[in-house]
This record gives C-alpha cells, structure tokens and sequence, in this order.
C-alpha cells in the first residue's frame, strides 16, 4: 500500500499553472485559483510520495506500461469512479475502453463491489485522461470570467468541448461558480487565505460536462461533513465509499437509499473549527460519492455547474450564508408550535373528536388536531365523507371554541375518473390545463389513493390559481386551519403513467443516478412528462417546493393570517413555505435515535420546523418506547405524533396512568418552554439561526462534539439529553467544558469536556442550562394560545463570572410579517455584578398583559442579605444549591425593569 499524505497547500499551488499572475484574493477570505493543467495535482502529489522525480515526467506518456504503472501509484482513497454504472460487471476490457486504470481493490473488506456504489472503484481516471483547460481569463467587476475548452471527447454521449466559468465573490462570505456551455469553472482551487485550507480542489480528477452527464470532484479538507439530505443517516457521514443518491421519492425511510426530498448543500468543518459550506444549485437526479481520501463527487445528469461556497467560518455562520442564498424560514404562527395529534385510520369524525376531548379531560395540552385521508370521499382532494366523516365541520368548529386548530391533509392526485360534472377539481383543471402532460401532449394519468389520477402542474401559475379556488371552496365547508401536502415527490402506484413511458434518452439516461427501482420513473411520473417550465426529468424534485409554494400562498389568502403547511418533499427554499415531517418510520428505538439527525439536518437545510412522527408511524410501540418519544418530541420544532392505520391507537390517552402522566408531564414542559421556541424561530426567519441545535454549533473547536446525533441542543443554551434505550432509569450524556446547571434544579455541574452520567427515570427528560444564559419560560397551559397571556418566569444561568444574557420576541402569534412592520416587542434580559437588567428594544405591540412574575438565579454563590426589584425591597429565597427566587413579581413586561442583590 502506497503510504499518502493529506493535500496539503503546497501541493495544489501551481504558480505556473494559474493565468492570471498571482491567484487573486478578491477578498481577504479566501483566494481563488483557476488552473491550466486540472490533472497536474492529482498526478503530482500521488507520485510525488513515492518517486519524486517522475512528477517532472508530465502527463504525456501514455504507453500502456507507464499507464499500468502510474495507475498503481493512485492511492485507493483517490480513486475516482470511472465506472459508476450500476449492475454492471466492470471487466478489464471495458475499463480500458474508457481508458481508464483497472486494478481490483487489493484489501478483502473494500472487493464486496465489483463495480457500482460502496467500495473502492476497481476502475478509475488516471491522471491524464481528458478533461478542460483554461483557454482564457478575464477580470470582472465580481470576480473572474474564463474559458474552458477540452480536446479529446470522453465516451459520454453530447461531451461539450468548450465551457463558460464565471466566479463571482458575491459577498465577503460567499463564493458562487457557475459553469455554462460555450464559455466557462474547471481546475478550481478555493482556499482559506487565514489558515491555508484548502476548501476546495476540483483538479484532483476529470470534470466532465456532457448533455446528460456533469461530474465534479473536490477534495474535502477533513471527514466531517454533514447536510445532504434527505438520507436516513447519522448526522455526520461516513465518508467510506458511500454514495448519496438525490431524486425525490415516496419510500419509508431506509439508509443507503434516496427519499422524500433533495439538498445538494453541505457542511463541513475544516481544521480548528473553522467551517464551510457548499451548495450545488442543480434539481436533476444526481449521485453524491464521499470517499476517505476525503473527496466528494457531484454527479448529476442534467442542468448546469452553478454553485456557491459559503465561507463561514463558524457553522453558524455558514448556515445563515445558505439560508440567505435559497430563503428564510418563515415565521411560524403560534400554534405550529403546539402540540398535534394525528393517526391514519380514525375512521369517523367522532373517534377523532372523542380523543381531543379525552386530552381536554386529562388536561394534556394539545393545539391541533389533524385529519389523513380517510377523511376525503373515496380519497378525493376537497371532499370529505359526509356519513363516516358527517360531523367534521362540527369537530372543527368545537375545536375552535376551545382555542384549537384544524389540519387535513391533501394528496397533489386528483381523479380523473369522475363522471363529468360531478367533481369540479378534475373538470376544472382540465378547462384551465393544468395538469401535467405526457410526452405527447395528453393529460399524464398514474394511480394513487382515489384511483386514476391527473397531477396538477405547480410549475404553473394557472395552477397556483386553481388550488386556491379548490381550497377557497373547501374552507367554506370545512373552515380548515393549515394543510398537510403529503405524496408530493410526486408518489404514484404505477412507474410513469397507465401508458408507461416513451424509451428515449431522457428515460433511459447514458447514466442513471442510484435512484430506489433503478428508473427515473420508478413510482413516480415518466421523466418525459411535460410541465409548464421544463420536462419532468428537471423539474421532478422541485415538486413539493412548488406545491408548498401555491398552498401556502393560497392559504395566506383565504385565512390572512401565517400560512401553516408541512411537506413530506421537500428542496431547498423550502423554509420559506412549509415544514417537514421525517416520512414513513417504525415504532422502533432505532427510529427514535434517527430522528435526532434527521431534525438537525433539515435545521442545517433552512426548514428548521420539522419532527418526527411521534411514538412511530408503522408498527405499534411499548409504552415505554411511546413515552420517551414523547419527551423527545416535546423538543422537536414540530411535534406531531402521527400513526398508521390498522395499528393501535397511540395518543397519551390511550396508555396507562403512569405513561399518560409522563407524556402530559413533557408536553407541559414543551408548552411553558413556548417563549424561548418562539425566539429561536424568530431568529431564524431573521438570521437564518438553526432552531434544534447540534452541539459542534456552539462548540466548534471540540472534536468531540462533531459526531453528536444524541443530544442537542435548543438555541444556544438548553441542551437536551433524550433516553433513547429501553429499560434504563439512566443516561449518558456529553458536556462540553463548561458549566452547566440541571434545568429543573438549578444544581450545577463542571464538566472538562467529558461524558457524565444522569438519572433519568421514565417520567424525565434531562435538560440543562449552558452557563451565561437566561432563558424566559411561561406558565403553560392547555393550548399556546391562552396561555400567551401566562406570566413568565426568567431563569438565568450565571457563568463563573456571574454574567447572563438571554432574549424575547413577542408579537400577536399570527398576523403575517410582524417583524417585517415592526409589530413586534423585543426584550434583552441582561445579568451583570448581581443586577439584573431587563431592556425592551422595540415595543410596536400590547404586551402589557403579560407579566414577570418569577426569577430564579442559578449560580449566585453567596446568599445575599437583599433583594431590590426597581429599588424597591422584595422577599426572596435562597437554597443551598446557590439558587436565589425572587417570587410575585408582578412586573410589567414592556416597560424595563431591574432586580438586583447585595
Ligand atoms: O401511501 O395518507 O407519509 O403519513 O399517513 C401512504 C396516508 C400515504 C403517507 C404518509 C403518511 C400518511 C399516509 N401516506
């Protein structure tokens, strides 16, 4: 085995290779260079290792001995697939048909794959096969404008000889590459002028710009990179031969396999903490390969290289400079974050309202009841069965006496088999045409829950208008609240259409991605299908974004309040329209530990409102297993628990005493957390902030916290450590150095950055407060709407020093663009030498309702002899753990205040 070395700077600067004179740093942050020979560096510093002289040798010899020779000087984690077909034996011939090296793998654990998608490739590029070269280069008023040109074409079909790359340093933070045809990026070194990484290094094997085929590699400056998804995973990837596959598709969450929804964006951090981020703007199917080398390849089968680079350098940093380039988030209405009950197989209406009024009789807090299809007539979108279903207006108008909300959920098939007159949907989105057409122009027909169906083209704005109408008719019904747009990848029963597909390039790709059934088509519609903007084939992922897209908008219209929709697909930008929920998983312990990665990445992805179904959606729970999902899901930005149909019911009133009790114990803790939640989702819709947190966000310089997907954390400070084991009463759980105080307690524990272990008995999630916060929590009550006029109670966790800052947004919960018309109160609460501070910034709505009527002060080290509430005296308490409580305060939240101790 060749021994290798890390890329390191040295190797990939080329001052001869690079154009322009020096590469040039546009900006401090990083410097860019555009390089002539693009298989010099990987040629150069693989030989280099072994025999440095015949790095001088160049790239011409390509005599089969010196081939052979140079192919074995590749080390195995810089083999870049020549040969990624799938369900293909990659024999020798056909391997050096490609002109490619063929060395199968040498250790027995890397040869479980001959060819395809987890294992070193047994062929794969030399250094000299063709790829572009920089013809030109000019200076832009952004940045750089060049071109591309290759001699030789690859045994790709449509191979484009001569590209267009235009770099543009869009902002200090924010790198964007677009490739086009006739003029443009190839060898592109990004590196980071403050510490020398590098970032990027697309020269370490062949681009490859053909109509159907795009292939990109970089080297990646370290293992730990996350994003991707959406993948069923750990939340950081294994970066040994694994491929990640991206077309949107109805499958039950699995690993190695692509799902609901598309994110070619990733994070990674590089040495130090530092961090980076790189978007791929590209809705084709596509494979994206990570190996140990570390490398990544994009391989996608349409549309054009255009990309961005966000600099970071925290992975904070680097989130916000996505979220700014593909949309914020949307601010939630209120009750999005409250808690909802669904299930699959109600039945009835009445079943569905005997259990909101069982919770209501428990006193477990719930704001939302939803409905699943068996809600509609015969499964049709805009109908409900007025026998099983007879009393649902009546549900949802009890509903909203009681502060509640109503969800159903609405299927994008519409059917088509309806006798004419009968079902103004169909009708009328064939008088408008808007549904999408096969290839031959007819209406495209598949299958799905009512039957045959026609799928309404969102890419259209006609269609946009037609859903409205649709919803606008229904609500007049059914005075629904929010919508739940499920089998929107789009699912169909069939592959394609009842008429199959045409075979034409566009079905059968030069190369196909390893998409779930091996065909574009495969439980969906034919990649030839015509929509409005472009082909099925490009516009396929980008279906539940538009969906989302027309169902919000329309819902902003008919209820003129913050639209609420949840989307099972989902691409980026997403945010801005809709959550998500994690899909189709199983009543399993392993499902509840998934479900921590999953929130985190779509966190990462700007869709920070999204969960898990609760207690599992197939297969029935344990209690246990039931309980602590819901203590878990008390912390996801979405919390619904959701249920198959057939299996037991699974809502806290169905379990025991005991278990209902710790459920409705979680939920409460969920709803008087409501003032800090709210906060976070501001700071997203504002800055692009993650909601549920992972811990390498807030402690990027330790390593230890970058493979965390067990904990994590709210914001900045309140760190949730979940049972996820069964029979335990107790929980391991990683603290970085620091102080941190039992939330519920207020003791306080030293860690060095160290494991520490915790009680945690069935009816206990540990949750725990980072040291220099203060947090604003609320009494709770049964819904978040009544209890937004709870008074609160701040809690500050002091740091060594006795410092603690913590913040509120406050507005009416749901008028649309509150911050953006500057209806909203904005409140610092600052600690400092024993005096607190509370400082309202913005005041443009009543808040006066609300008081502060506790504070508690974790960490005050000497009991003080008084307590001063604006000067004034006030009795306090003070234990033994350091805790100090000032009680009935009683105080104003919009006017400023201060409590003070001596
Ligand atoms: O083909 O509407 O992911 O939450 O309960 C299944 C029935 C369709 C899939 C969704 C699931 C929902 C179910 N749907």
């Amino acid at each position: 085995m060749v021994s290798y070395k890390r890329l390191n700077p040295e190797d990939v600067q080329f001052s001869s290779a690079v154009l322009s004179e020096e590469p040039r740093p546009v900006q401090e942050e990083v410097s860019v260079s555009l390089c002539l020979e693009p298989s010099a560096v990987i040629f150069k510093t693989a030989v280099r290792i072994v025999t440095p002289q015949t790095s001088q040798t160049g790239v011409n010899n390509t005599a089969a001995a010196s081939r052979r020779e140079v192919c074995t000087l590749i080390p195995e984690a810089w083999r870049f697939d020549c040969y990624p077909e799938r369900g293909v034996v990659v024999t020798k011939e056909l391997c050096e048909a490609r002109n490619c090296c063929f060395i199968p793998a040498s250790s027995p654990s890397s040869a479980a794959r001959p060819s395809g998608r987890n294992g070193i490739p047994w062929c794969f590029y030399p250094p000299d096969f063709p790829s572009y070269s920089l013809v030109s280069i000019n200076d832009t008023s952004l940045g750089q404008r060049g071109t591309l040109a290759k001699e030789v074409k690859t045994y790709y079909p449509a191979d484009i000889l001569t590209l267009e790359v235009e770099i543009r340093h869009e902002t200090d933070s924010r790198l964007r590459v677009r490739v086009k045809l006739s003029k443009e990026p190839f060898g592109l070194i990004v590196k980071r002028s403050s510490t020398g990484a590098v970032l990027l290094n697309s020269t370490v094997a062949p681009l490859f710009y053909a109509d159907q085929f795009l292939q990109f590699s970089t080297s990646l400056p370290s293992q730990f990179i996350y994003g991707l998804g959406e993948h069923r995973s750990t939340f950081l990837h294994d970066v040994h031969w694994n491929t990640l596959t991206m077309w949107a598709r109805d499958v039950p969450p699995m690993e190695q396999t692509n799902l609901y929804g598309a994110h070619p964006f990733y994070l990674a951090m590089e040495e130090g903490g530092n961090a980076h981020g790189f978007f791929l703007l590209n809705s084709n199917a596509m494979d994206v390969v990570l190996q140990p080398a570390p490398a990544l390849t994009w391989r996608t089968i349409g549309g054009i290289l255009d990309f961005y680079v966000f600099l970071g350098p925290d992975p904070g940093s680097v989130i916000e400079q996505y979220v700014e380039v593909v949309g914020y988030p949307a601010m939630p209405i209120y009750w999005a974050l409250g808690y909802h009950l669904c299930r699959w197989g109600y039945n009835t209406s009445d079943s569905a309202w005997e259990v909101v009024k069982n919770m209501r009789n428990y006193g477990i807090p719930q704001d939302v009841q939803w409905n699943d299809i068996d809600y509609m007539d015969q499964f049709m979108d805009f109908t409900y069965d007025s026998s099983k279903f007879a009393t649902l207006p009546d549900m949802v108008k009890d509903l909203h006496a009681h502060d509640q909300r109503y969800v159903m959920i609405l299927d994008p098939g519409i059917s088509s088999t309806q006798p004419e007159g009968t079902y103004w949907p169909f009708d009328e989105g064939l008088r408008r045409q808007v549904f999408i057409k096969d290839a031959e122009g007819r209406t495209l027909i598949g299958k799905v829950w009512p039957g045959l169906t026609a799928y309404p083209d969102f890419s259209d704005a006609v269609t946009h208008e037609w859903w409205y109408d649709n919803l606008k008719r229904f609500h007049e019904k059914v005075p629904f609240d929010g919508l739940w747009i499920d089998m929107n990848e789009p699912s169909n029963f069939l592959d394609g259409s009842t008429n199959g597909c045409p075979s034409d390039s566009l079905e059968n790709p030069p190369y196909t991605p390893g998409v779930l059934g091996g065909l574009l088509r495969a439980k969906t519609l034919c990649a030839t299908a015509q929509q409005k903007q472009s082909i099925h084939y490009n516009m396929h992922s980008l279906y539940g974004l538009m969906e989302a897209k027309a169902s919000a908008s329309a819902l902003k219209r008919i209820v003129a309040k913050r639209p609420f929709v949840i989307s099972r697909s989902t691409f980026p930008s997403q945010g801005m329209y809709s959550g998500h929920w994690l899909g189709d998983n199983r009543s399993q312990w392993k499902d509840l530990y998934t479900s921590i990665a999953g929130m985190l990445t779509f966190n990462l992805l700007g869709i920070p409102l999204v969960g898990a179904d609760i207690c599992g959606f197939s297969e029935e729970p344990e209690e246990e297993l039931c309980v602590r999902w819901t203590q878990l899901g008390a912390f996801y930005p979405f919390t619904r628990n959701h249920n198959a149909i057939d299996m037991k019911p699974q809502d806290p009133t169905a379990f025991s005493p005991l278990a209902r009790t710790a459920m409705k114990q979680a939920l409460l803790l969920r709803y008087s957390l409501f003032p800090v939640l709210y906060t976070l989702f501001h700071h997203a819709h504002v800055h692009g902030h993650t909601v549920a947190r992972p811990l390498m966000f807030e402690f990027p310089k330790d390593v230890k916290t970058y493979g965390i997907d067990k904990q994590f954390l709210w914001g900045k400070s309140l760190l949730v450590t979940p049972v996820l084991d069964p029979g335990v009463d107790y929980v391991d759980g990683y603290f970085p150095e620091g102080l941190w105080y039992d939330y519920y307690t207020g003791y306080s524990v030293r860690s060095k950055g160290e494991e520490l272990p915790l009680q945690a008995p069935l009816d206990k999630i540990n949750l725990h407060l980072r040291e220099g916060s203060v947090i604003p929590t609320q009494t709770p009550n049964l819904t978040l709407w009544v209890s937004s006029g709870q008074p609160l109670h701040l809690i500050s966790a002091l740091s060594d020093d006795g410092s603690a800052t913590g913040d509120l947004f406050w507005d009416d919960g749901e008028s649309i663009d509150t911050y953006e018309t500057n209806q909203y109160t904005y409140i610092i609460f600052s600690v400092a030498q024993n005096v607190m501070t509370s400082q309202v910034l913005h005041n443009n709505v009543e808040a006066t309702y609300i008081t502060v009527e506790l504070a508690s002060f974790y960490g005050v080290k000497e009991k003080p002899s008084r307590v001063l509430v604006n000067s004034q005296d006030a009795s306090f308490t003070y234990r033994e753990n350091q805790v100090l409580t000032v009680a009935d305060l009683g105080l104003n939240l919009s006017q400023n205040f201060t409590i003070s101790w001596m």
